[in-house]
């Protein structure tokens, strides 16, 4: 199975995205934009783990996360993976103000560090994927009129990601709640 873990948004926070997406679309073409209840931010990539693998997981996941409280994170500014001249995701960023998304995203790579999933060579970016380009593209990322949106942080979701030909499904497999 494809595991990864995630924060998910309440729906006020989704609508605005949606908006966003709405807006973006009118200056950017052949994109694959991420439906609404799909827009996550991704704490940690698993890959494939095996169903035995699970519970170690989950247990892993538990301790670490148990310690750490909830929290608020605020959308900032829209941006592009890899480069604005060759963009292949469109993406809004997450302010991470008292550094507490940062202090459990790494505690929770360090956890699994411990089970053997080797951590991410690349520095941890918060951000939202809201579309992916089907070809490299130059973007501008554009202005949005509202940012600093609050989105409070209650709990932390672990996924596994069917891959299907509509697009991913993402189905919870275990929730941790922040203190
Ligand atoms: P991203 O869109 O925020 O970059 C589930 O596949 C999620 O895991 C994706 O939405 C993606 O988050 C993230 N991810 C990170 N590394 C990945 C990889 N190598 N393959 C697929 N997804 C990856």
């Amino acid at each position: 199975m494809r595991l990864f873990f995630a924060l998910t948004l309440p729906p006020d926070v989704q609508t605005e995205l949606v908006a966003w997406q709405s807006m973006w679309s009118r200056t950017v073409n052949n994109v694959k934009w991420v439906e609404k209840a799909n827009i996550h931010l991704t704490l940690k990539f698993l890959g494939e783990v095996s169903p035995s693998q699970l519970s170690s997981v989950t247990t892993a996941a538990h301790k670490a996360l148990g310690k750490h409280s909830r929290f608020t994170l605020y959308i900032g500014g829209a941006g592009v993976f890899p480069y604005p001249q060759r963009a292949r995701i469109l993406w809004v960023g997450l302010k991470d103000r008292n550094g507490y998304l940062t202090r459990l995203q790494q505690h929770l790579e360090q956890c699994l560090a411990d089970l053997g999933f080797p951590c991410n060579t690349k520095p941890f970016t918060p951000h939202l994927t809201l579309g992916r380009l089907r070809r490299p593209t130059a973007v501008i990322p554009p202005v949005f009129p509202v940012i600093n949106k609050a989105v409070p942080i209650d709990n932390v979701v672990l996924y596994e990601s069917i891959l299907t030909p509509n697009g991913p499904l993402y189905r919870p497999q275990a929730t941790f709640d922040l203190l």
